[in-house]
């Protein structure tokens, strides 16, 4: 039986996220093509005849954390590096240039001493190609991978590599109890999982600057007699002028949030959802939730 972790490690926006989500077969990360979409690391378990892995999405490692918000995640992607881990997936995107950013997570990658992988994603898209910047790397990294994390392309042989290269060893006690779930993601609850849904939409709907301003908190999750979950909310953001492009005028682009995040919270859940969606100033909401 192999069994063993998986550390998925990269730029941010090369697809860890989307990469995770299709292995596991459902969402465990959310994405979105803005940077530091996931800001802490997830981990889910993936099970199938060979044996299980832990995979570990970390959020993208940002070249110039220039913020608080940034540092902090930076952070907690080196914390999860310092986690035992058996594997190292080491994502890059060769639809972008090389430049310090990559050079800051080659050198991180560099010093983890784990079997690596260096796997190129987005190979579905052809017209721009810096694949020639990244070729110096399989000299360090045996293992090359070419997929399409998006359209499910050449994950098998993928799989089969990791599993090649992962432990023959009985489940840990993590494993174990993972097992016991009949939810994929080991480290967050239903309250977390549910305020991720709701911050992706802030991701996908909202300008570059404000998702950066933004968290989502769920305070309450109720089910109803009739059936009904109930879900109250926050989107919490630094300044009112956030606030009142959040909220949109006369409220459109709240109620356009809700709705969205709504449905696929129902789809998540199987169940009908009435979801109570507020935002809220709090200018220290990085300090309180990111510290
Ligand atoms: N064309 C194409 N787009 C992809 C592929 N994989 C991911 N994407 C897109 O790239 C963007 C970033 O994907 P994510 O999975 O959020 O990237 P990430 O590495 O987790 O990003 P961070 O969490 O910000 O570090 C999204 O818009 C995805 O849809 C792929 O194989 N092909
Ligand atoms: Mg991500």
């Amino acid at each position: 039986m192999k069994s063993g972790k998986v550390l998925i490690i990269g730029r941010p926006s090369v697809g860890k996220s989307t990469f995770v989500n299709n292995i596991i077969g459902q969402k465990v990360a959310i994405t979105s093509p803005k940077a530091q979409t996931t800001r802490f690391p997830i981990k889910a378990l993936y099970q199938d005849e060979r044996g299980e892995i832990i995979f570990i999405d970390t959020p993208g490692i940002f070249g110039q954390a220039k913020d608080f918000l940034a540092k902090h995640i930076n952070e907690r992607t080196l914390q999860a590096i310092h986690e035992e881990v058996d594997v190292v997936v080491y994502m890059i995107d060769h639809t972008k240039r090389r430049n310090f950013e990559e050079a800051k997570v080659i050198g991180i990658v560099r010093k983890i001493n784990k079997p690596k992988i260096l796997v190129v994603n987005k190979v579905d898209v052809k017209e721009e190609t810096y694949l020639p910047q990244y070729k110096f790397l399989e000299e360090e990294i045996p293992h090359v991978f070419e997929i399409s994390a998006l359209q499910n392309m050449h994950m098998k042989p993928l799989l089969t590599k990791i599993f090649e290269l992962l432990p023959e060893r009985t489940a840990s006690e993590e494993m174990a109890e993972a097992k016991t779930h009949d939810y994929p993601i080991l480290n967050i609850d239903s309250k977390t999982f549910i305020a991720e849904l709701i911050r992706e939409k802030v991701f996908l709907m909202m300008g570059e600057e404000i998702p950066y301003t933004t968290t989502a908190i769920v305070d309450e999750i109720k089910e109803r007699k009739n059936g009904i979950m109930f879900i109250k909310a926050r989107i919490l953001t630094t300044e009112l002028h956030y606030k009142k492009m959040l909220i949109g005028e006369g409220g459109r682009k709240i109620k356009e949030l809700g709705s969205y995040a709504r449905k696929e919270i129902a789809l998540a859940t199987g169940k009908k959802v009435y979801l109570d969606l507020k935002v809220e100033v709090d200018p220290h909401w990085q300090e309180v939730y990111y510290s």
